[in-house]
């Protein structure tokens, strides 16, 4: 039977990358998992100068042994200077870990100490490409270049950027999440290992009450709370040293490191997840609204559209502005062709998907173009418009 749940749950694991349109029809159109060995990201500076091999004394035949450590000394030496957050893996935070601002010096102290034994801190989302610019410790791999997110981002003066590095001792973990605006993700292990348990979705009624509020760490749930938490399929992964996972839009994630762990990683957006992006926002937006409906009333249409604007800038960190610009900004440079990633799927395929969300988008919000036109961002939208127009007759 085509796509039963049990085809859904193998994940492929790709000795040699598959090819670009493999990747494109397998899994990014899809929205399906994979995993690709270590010859990917072999050449990367970070797999050779970031680790040493580790001592596996007395470890013989245990299963989940990773095969190197961080190179503490390096390491510290070299990024010292970076701030980040630490997580505080035994204390929660609503949906998350309790957090600390920390200098990577200090950090790594910490971590050397513990040298591969049980530990709490987990330094994570580590800006350290952006902290470092210059220093070429890894290459995006051309699978995954098509990435309009960091694409959009380091094109407003680096303001932000979703490429992130994390460094953990042996079992930190993330809890259960699907990833921001539901990118992708794609995560490189350097060294340590990782078990993902991922849950394809369309079964989030299992793993979320009737508040929302996900299930936090799948080890221990309370069943009077997730009663049918048992039911939901899910693939459990052990990414090894070097491996590289790629994480579809929307599927909710918890990852466990074994051992002291580090790697890198991307959240990304392109043409195949972008109606994943817009309906993560429209929730997000629905939310603001139901937030404050009681002042619907009170004000003018375009005033209240505009207050639940903002709500969504300070809840979600993204709204409207921001997704509209990054479509409008990802098209042009299309037209122009500065830079364009090598691989990326057909220009005009492209475009469609775009269309396909601003009719959406139109659809659910009929006083768009005023808001539009309110809010300075026709130009943005006729130039976009006009920018699909000309690919489509090229
Ligand atoms: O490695 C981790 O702890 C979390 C990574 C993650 O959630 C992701 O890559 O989406
Ligand atoms: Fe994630």
């Amino acid at each position: 039977m085509a796509g039963s749940a049990d085809d859904e749950l193998d994940t492929p694991y790709y000795e040699i990358p598959p090819t670009y349109e493999e990747f494109l029809k397998n899994h990014l159109i899809p929205n399906k998992p994979c995993i690709i060995g270590p010859s990917f990201t072999s050449s990367w500076k970070a797999n050779k100068e970031w680790i040493v091999a580790n001592d596996t004394n007395g470890h013989e035949g245990k299963q989940h042994q990773p095969r190197y450590k961080p190179n503490y000394k390096h390491l510290c030496q070299q990024y010292g200077a970076a701030q980040g957050q630490v997580a505080r893996c035994n204390k929660r935070h609503f949906t998350d870990q309790e957090r600390t601002e920390m200098s990577f010096a200090d950090f790594c102290a910490k971590w050397q100490e513990e040298d591969g034994k049980p530990s709490l801190d987990y330094l994570k989302d580590l800006h350290l490409q952006k902290t470092f610019p210059d220093d070429e410790f890894y290459t995006v791999p051309d699978l995954f270049e098509d990435d309009w997110l960091n694409e959009y981002w380091l094109q407003q003066k680096g303001d932000d950027d979703y490429r992130f590095a994390y460094f953990g001792g042996h079992t930190t973990f993330t809890p259960l999440h699907a990833d921001v605006y539901r990118s992708y993700s794609w995560s490189s292990n350097i060294c340590g290992m990782k078990k993902w348990t991922m849950f394809p979705p369309g079964q989030e009624s299992l793993y979320q009450d009737k508040f929302n509020n996900a299930v936090y760490d799948v080890r221990d749930v309370d069943s009077t709370q997730f009663t049918k938490f048992d039911q939901a399929r899910r693939i459990v992964i052990y990414q090894k040293d070097g491996e590289t996972v790629f994480v579809p839009s929307n599927w909710f994630h918890q990852v466990e490191n074994i051992g002291a762990a580090i790697s890198i990683n991307h959240n990304w957006i392109n043409a195949s997840n972008l109606m994943f992006t817009y309906a993560s926002l429209r929730k997000d937006w629905n939310d603001c609204k139901h937030a404050i409906e009681d002042l619907q009333e009170t004000m003018a249409p375009m005033e209240f559209l505009q207050e639940c604007q903002n709500l969504l800038m300070v809840h979600s960190g993204w709204d409207w502005r921001i997704f509209l610009n990054m479509m409008a900004h990802v098209v042009a440079n299309r037209v122009k062709q500065p830079n364009v990633p090598v691989h990326q799927p057909d220009l005009t395929w492209q475009v469609d998907r775009v269309d396909e969300v601003l009719k959406q988008w139109n659809e659910d919000e009929p006083r768009l173009i005023e808001y539009f036109e309110s809010n300075d961002l026709m130009s943005v939208y006729t130039q976009l418009r006009s920018n699909m127009n000309s690919i489509r007759q090229k």
